[in-house]
C-alpha cells in the first residue's frame, strides 16, 4: 500500500468518526434548544412571576435528594465494607432481628422526609392554582392540530383561529412564524383557560415551567404574570394523534401597546364550545340518518 493510499484511508477512518461523533452530539442534544440549556430547568428566573419558585423547589429537591442518596450508599458501603467475611469467619454472623430503636429510626426518618417534601411542594402547587384577579384572561382550545386562542382584555373579546400545523415533511426549518401564537402582555396577571375541542391534549410552555393538562368537557386553569419580553416555544404534551408532533405555538410577551395593536389585527368574538367537537351528537345523527334510509 502506498503511503497516499494509507493517507486516504485514515483521512475516511477519520471521516467516519467525525459523523459518528456528530450523530452522537446530535442524539444527545435531541436537537431541541432547552436542553443547551444546561442541567438546570430554566436559567431565566424571571420569565414569569412562578418560574423562579418552581426553579427554587426543583433544585433544592435536588440538592436534598443527592445528599441524603450520598449518606445512604455510604452506610450501605460501610456495611459492606466493615462488616465483610473475614478470613477465619464460620458460620452465620450474629444475626440481629426485633431491633425496635432502629426500626422506628427507618420508618419514622423516611416518613419526616417525604412529608417535608409534600410540604414544600404543597406551598409551590398551592400558590400556583390561586385564582388570581386577571387583567387578560385567554380562553384556550386545544384541537387536532392547532390552536384556537380567545382573548378578553378591557372589555374587548378577540380571537385567533389556528390552521392545522403542517410542517414541512423534509424536516427543514422556517415556520416558525406561521405557529398560531399566543400574545401576552409584559407584567399583567394572566388567567389561561385550557379547554380541548376533541380529545385530550397538553398546555406546555417550557420555559414557563408550568404544563397543564386539557381535558375535553373541563377547564383547567393557569395564572401567571409573564416577566420578560420575548418568544418561547409552546407545544402540545400529550400524545393526541397523528400530527401531535406538529402541535407547536409560540407565546409573544411583548409590551402592553404592542398587545393592544395585535388584538386590533384579530376578529372579533369569541369562538367556544359551540365548535368543539361533539361525539354524541354527531353519533346520533349518523344513527338518526340510517334510521330514516332503512326506513324508505
Ligand atoms: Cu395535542
Amino acid at each position: 500500500m502506498s503511503s497516499q493510499d494509507r493517507t486516504g484511508s485514515r483521512g475516511s477512518a477519520k471521516a467516519k468518526v467525525m459523523a459518528l461523533v456528530g450523530t452522537g452530539a446530535l442524539l444527545l442534544t435531541g436537537c431541541s434548544a432547552e436542553v443547551k440549556r444546561g442541567w438546570l430547568p430554566n436559567e431565566a428566573r424571571d420569565t414569569t412571576n412562578h418560574t423562579g419558585m418552581i426553579q427554587d423547589l426543583w433544585v433544592n429537591s435536588w440538592i436534598a435528594v443527592t445528599i441524603i442518596g450520598l449518606l445512604t450508599w455510604g452506610l450501605m458501603l460501610w456495611c459492606i465494607i466493615a462488616y465483610r467475611r473475614r478470613k477465619n469467619d464460620t458460620g452465620y454472623p450474629r444475626q440481629l432481628s426485633y431491633n425496635l430503636p432502629i426500626e422506628i429510626f427507618y420508618t419514622a426518618i423516611p416518613l419526616v422526609l417525604v412529608l417535608v417534601f409534600f410540604s414544600f411542594n404543597n406551598t409551590v402547587e398551592k400558590s400556583l392554582n390561586t385564582p388570581v384577579d386577571s387583567e387578560v384572561v385567554v380562553d384556550v382550545r386545544a384541537k387536532q392540530w392547532a390552536w384556537d386562542f380567545n382573548y378578553s382584555y378591557q372589555g374587548q373579546e378577540k380571537y385567533f383561529a389556528g390552521e392545522q400545523a403542517r410542517l414541512p415533511v423534509d424536516g427543514s426549518g422556517g415556520v416558525q412564524e406561521s405557529l398560531p401564537t399566543l400574545y401576552l402582555p409584559v407584567n399583567k396577571t394572566v388567567t389561561l383557560e385550557l379547554n380541548s375541542r376533541d380529545v385530550i391534549h397538553s398546555f406546555w410552555v417550557p420555559a414557563f415551567l408550568q404544563k397543564l393538562d386539557m381535558i375535553p368537557g373541563r377547564t383547567n386553569y393557569i395564572y401567571l404574570t409573564p416577566q420578560v419580553e420575548g418568544t418561547f416555544d409552546g407545544k402540545c404534551a400529550e400524545l393526541c394523534g397523528e400530527y401531535h408532533s406538529e402541535m407547536l405555538f409560540n407565546v409573544k410577551v411583548v409590551s402592553e401597546a404592542e398587545f393592544k395593536a395585535q388584538l386590533a389585527q384579530l376578529n372579533d368574538g369569541h369562538i367556544g364550545e359551540e365548535y368543539d367537537r361533539q361525539p354524541n351528537k354527531v353519533n346520533s345523527q349518523i344513527i338518526e340518518h340510517h334510521g330514516a334510509e332503512e326506513g324508505e
